[in-house]
C-alpha cells in the first residue's frame, strides 16, 4: 500500500479521492490555493499545504507539485479530472522522480491525446471510427478536395483538441471555406499546434461512453456505459448508466470496441471510451479520455464498484479482482450536476455567498460535494457546486427518485441549474429515454419554467415582512 499520496485537485473530486484513500487506510496531502484554504477536502485530507497564492496556477504548476510531494515523502499522486490528469509532461514528472502517477502511463495519454494518431491506431484493431481523413490536411484547396470526397455535412476538428474544443460544423463548401483558417488558428491559439482534420458529421447522434478498468498485467474490463448526450454547448449536464438506448448487442460489441482501443495504447488504470451512435444503431470512436471522469459516479452505482480505490490499487500493482463475467450491472442512475449557474440567463454562471444549503437524502441518493451554507463561490473556478448521483433499480424508479430529490435540494445565494432539471425530469422525452445531444437545444425553449417560489422561499419571505413591519 501506497505511504502517502497527494491529491493534485481540488473540490468535489479532491474529496472523493480522500474518501477513497481513508477507507485504504493511505494518508493524503491536499494542496490548495489561498482560495481554497478553507474548504472541506483540505479540512478531511491528513496534511495540505499551499501551492500557490493565485487561484488557478499553482495547480498547473508540475514542478511545485513534485517538489511539494518530495518534501512530504509522497510516494503516489492521483490528479483527479482537469488542470494536470491528461498532461502528459505531468506523467513523466512523477515517473522521473519515482513518484507513482494513479493513472496511465505518459504514453498512453501522449497517444489518446493525439486525435488523429488515436483514430489511425483504433481503426487499425478493428474498431468502426467516424468516416474521415487520418491525417493533418495542410490546405484549404486540400480540405475541400476531402471533404468532397466525404460529402457534406463534415466537422473539423483540432488533432491536439478533445471535449468539445476546437470542433467546427461545415454544412457547404462555403462553410468551410469561411471557417477553414479561423479553425487552424483557433487550434494553434489553444493547443500549440495547427493540426486539423475532417469527419463526416454524424446527425443527432447519442454520446455513450464506456468506463475501462486495465491492471498492469493484461487484464482489461469495462464497466458499461454511460449516456451524456444530455450537454449544452460540449458540456455535460445530465449522465445516466446504462444508456437506454442500448440493446445487449449493441452493448456486447461497443464494450468488446472499447476493450480494443483501450489495448491499442497498451493502457493501464481508468479510463473512458467515448463513441457516437447514430440513428441506425451504427457506433463510432470518438475519443478516448485518459482520467476518471467527473461521471463515473454512476457506474459505481450500478456496478458497486469504487473506481476511484480500484485505481489506488491497480497503480500499486494489484490484479483487477474481478472478470468481465462477474461484473454485474443492477438498476439505473442518474447523474446531475449542480451548477451555479442561471438557466434563464444563458446558463451563465453566479457567484455569491451560499445562505442556505440542504442536500436531499433517503435511499439510493448521493452527494458529491465540497460546498456548505456561508461557502462563497468563486468565479475563478468552474461552476459545479455538487453532484447529484441517484440509482434506482428501474428506470421509472430513478427518475422518480431524481425528481424527489431535486425537489428536496436547497442551495440558496446563487442561481443554480436544479431549477432547470426539475423540468427535464418531468419532460416526456427525457422519460421515455428518448434524447440525443440535440436534446436541450430541441427541448429546451418547451422548458422554459417560472421560477418556483418553493416553501422555503415563502418561509423567508414572510418572516422579511414580519421583521420589517415589526420595526415600522
Ligand atoms: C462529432 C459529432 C458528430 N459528428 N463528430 C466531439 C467532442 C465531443 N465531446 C463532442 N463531439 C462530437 N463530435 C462528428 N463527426 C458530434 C459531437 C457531439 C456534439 C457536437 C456538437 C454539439 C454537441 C455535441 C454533444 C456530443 C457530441
Amino acid at each position: 500500500m501506497f505511504k502517502k499520496v497527494l491529491v493534485a485537485n481540488r473540490g468535489e473530486i479532491a474529496l472523493r479521492i480522500i474518501r477513497a484513500c481513508k477507507e485504504l487506510n493511505i494518508p493524503t496531502v491536499a494542496i490548495h490555493s489561498e482560495a481554497d484554504a478553507i474548504t472541506l477536502y483540505v479540512k478531511k485530507a491528513d496534511e495540505s499545504c499551499l501551492v500557490g497564492p493565485g487561484p488557478v496556477a499553482g495547480y498547473l504548476n508540475i514542478y511545485r507539485i513534485i517538489d511539494l510531494a518530495k518534501q512530504r515523502g509522497v510516494d503516489a499522486i492521483h490528479p483527479g479530472y482537469g488542470f494536470l490528469a491528461e498532461n502528459p509532461e505531468f506523467a513523466e514528472a512523477c515517473e522521473e522522480n519515482g513518484i507513482t502517477f494513479i493513472g496511465p502511463s505518459s504514453g498512453a495519454i501522449r497517444g489518446m491525446g493525439d486525435k488523429i494518431f488515436a483514430r489511425q491506431l483504433v481503426r487499425k484493431a478493428g474498431v468502426p471510427i467516424v468516416p474521415g481523413i487520418e491525417h493533418s490536411i495542410s490546405s484549404l484547396k486540400e480540405a475541400e478536395e476531402i471533404a468532397s470526397e466525404i460529402g457534406y455535412p463534415i466537422m473539423l476538428k483540432a488533432s491536439a483538441g478533445g471535449g468539445g474544443r476546437g470542433l467546427r460544423l461545415c454544412r457547404t463548401p462555403e462553410d468551410l471555406k469561411r471557417t477553414f483558417e479561423m479553425a487552424c488558428s483557433e487550434a494553434r491559439k489553444a493547443f500549440g499546434k495547427d493540426d486539423v482534420y475532417i469527419e463526416k458529421y454524424i446527425e443527432s447522434p447519442r454520446h455513450i461512453e464506456f468506463q475501462i478498468l486495465a491492471d498492469k498485467y493484461g487484464n482489461i474490463v469495462h464497466l458499461g456505459e454511460r449516456d451524456c448526450s444530455i450537454q449544452r454547448r460540449h458540456q455535460k449536464l445530465i449522465e445516466v448508466a446504462p444508456s437506454p438506448f442500448l440493446d445487449p448487442d449493441l452493448r456486447k460489441r461497443m464494450g468488446d470496441a472499447a476493450i480494443a482501443a483501450a489495448k491499442t495504447v497498451g493502457y493501464t488504470n481508468a479510463g473512458t471510451v467515448e463513441f457516437l451512435v447514430d440513428k441506425n444503431r451504427d457506433f463510432y470512436f470518438l475519443e478516448m479520455n485518459t482520467r476518471v471522469q467527473v461521471e463515473h459516479t454512476i457506474t459505481e452505482e450500478i456496478t458497486g464498484i469504487d473506481i476511484v480505490k480500484e485505481m489506488i490499487r491497480i497503480a500499486e500493482g494489484e490484479k483487477l479482482s474481478f472478470t468481465q463475467e462477474e461484473i454485474e450491472i443492477s438498476g439505473a442512475a442518474i447523474e446531475c450536476r449542480i451548477n451555479a449557474e442561471d438557466p434563464r440567463n444563458n446558463f451563465l454562471p453566479t457567484t455569491g455567498r451560499i445562505t442556505a444549503y440542504y442536500s436531499p437524502g433517503g435511499f439510493g441518493v448521493r452527494i458529491d460535494g465540497n460546498v456548505y451554507r456561508g461557502y462563497v463561490v468563486p468565479s475563478y473556478y468552474d461552476s459545479m457546486l455538487a453532484k447529484l448521483t441517484v440509482w434506482g433499480r428501474t428506470w421509472d424508479e430513478v427518475v422518480s427518485r431524481t425528481a424527489r430529490s431535486l425537489d428536496e435540494f436547497v442551495i440558496r445565494g446563487v442561481k443554480t441549474t436544479i431549477p432547470f432539471y426539475r423540468q427535464i425530469m418531468r419532460d416526456e422525452y427525457f422519460r421515455r429515454g428518448e434524447f440525443n445531444t440535440h436534446y436541450i437545444e430541441e427541448r429546451f425553449d418547451d422548458l422554459i419554467y417560472e421560477d418556483e417560489m418553493d416553501r422555503l422561499d415563502m418561509v423567508f419571505a414572510i418572516a422579511t415582512a414580519i421583521t420589517a413591519h415589526s420595526y415600522r
